[in-house]
């Protein structure tokens, strides 16, 4: 009796307590740096980890994510990889023992992320792909894959080509230039380039190497398929940098750029825009750095529990040198 009655009259006093500690815990949550939820300011803690800054690609892409996420009100912990997978792996492990609420990283290469991608959930920190994929058979080691269809890049490329060596006889010699060996992007463009020249017999690659995606890498990869081939047609390169690095080593080589040999590149950043203005490319398959704002967008939802779809692709086109001259003064990056 004694027992029912004193449970009687603490039950306002304890739903009172309780309420006093739910906010009192609510404001701790948003308060604490250590608690997994929320920095100092309570905003929501982003750890991204990114390759490096090899090209213009990257640094419009880091760009957006510092500007994005300020704009959202988001914490970002940026990290630079220089392009090793070491160094990104560090960053990752850095970013749980922070306990960040969410990780997104955009991987260098496809392999080789599984331990580390385990260690995030079972700290139970959600984990975003951006720009580029990873190749775990699990699903379940991150929430979304943010980012362009490099295949299709590739695929575009050549179709174009069939289209412009259409009434070319003989041979067609092409030299590829890759981006970093084993990294999304440069696997899937090889593999969608590739699978739609075979549509047309005379256009045959003689050439292919990794320039890993630099400027100084196309120049140097370039200077030695000029002395290995006598007859170089047609320049696909994986990104626009290398295909600017080629430029010098083509121009070197007493050949002129877009003319002697016709050059296809991705990405579409503003130099490799110019280039194709000015007729030095002559087509680019774009791929967009913008991912900032949507990567903010995720990060909210995920950190808030929300379903994302698992897989979110970038909007792109294609450029002619005519189109390029269109596009370029309000080209943004
Ligand atoms: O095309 C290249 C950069 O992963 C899509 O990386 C990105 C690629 C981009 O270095 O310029």
């Amino acid at each position: 009796m004694r027992g029912t009655k004193r449970f009687r009259l603490a039950r306002p006093i304890a739903a009172a307590l309780g309420a006093v500690l739910l906010v009192g815990g609510l404001a701790a949550c948003g308060n604490s740096d250590t608690g997994g939820d929320g920095g100092d300011d309570g905003k929501l803690v982003l750890g991204f980890s990114q390759v490096g800054a090899e090209s213009g690609w990257r640094t419009a892409n880091t760009t957006s994510v510092k500007e994005a996420a300020a704009a959202a009100g988001i914490e970002l912990k940026f990290d630079d990889a220089q392009q090793k997978q070491e160094n990104q792996i560090k960053a990752i492990r850095n970013f749980i023992q922070q306990k960040v609420d969410v990780i997104a990283f955009s991987p260098v290469v496809e392999s080789g992320w599984d331990t580390v991608l385990k260690e995030a959930r079972d700290a139970d920190i959600p984990v975003i792909l951006t720009d580029r994929a990873v190749d775990s058979a699990d699903k379940t080691l991150y929430k979304t894959f943010l980012g362009s269809d490099f295949v299709k890049e590739g695929r575009l490329s050549g179709v174009w080509l069939i289209e412009h060596k259409k009434d070319a006889t003989g041979d067609v010699n092409i030299v590829e230039l890759q981006g970093t060996t084993g990294s999304a992007p440069a696997n899937d463009r090889k593999k969608g380039f590739a699978e739609a020249i075979a549509a047309d017999p005379k256009l045959k690659i003689v050439a292919s190497q990794s320039g890993d995606f630099t400027r100084a890498g196309g120049k140097q990869v370039m200077e030695q398929f000029l002395k290995a081939n006598p007859k170089i047609d047609v320049l696909f390169a994986h990104n626009d940098d290398m295909g600017l690095g080629a430029l010098e080593a083509i121009t070197a080589a007493g050949k002129v750029p877009g003319k002697d040999i016709t050059i296809i590149t991705i990405d579409a950043v503003r130099d490799g825009m110019q280039a194709l203005a000015d007729g030095k490319f002559n087509f680019i398959a774009e791929c967009s750095p913008l991912l900032g704002p949507q990567l903010m967008d995720l990060a909210k939802k995920v950190h808030a529990g929300e379903t994302v779809p698992p897989r979110i692709e970038t909007e792109e086109t294609t450029f002619t040198q005519e189109q390029a001259k269109e596009a370029l003064p309000n080209r943004k990056y």
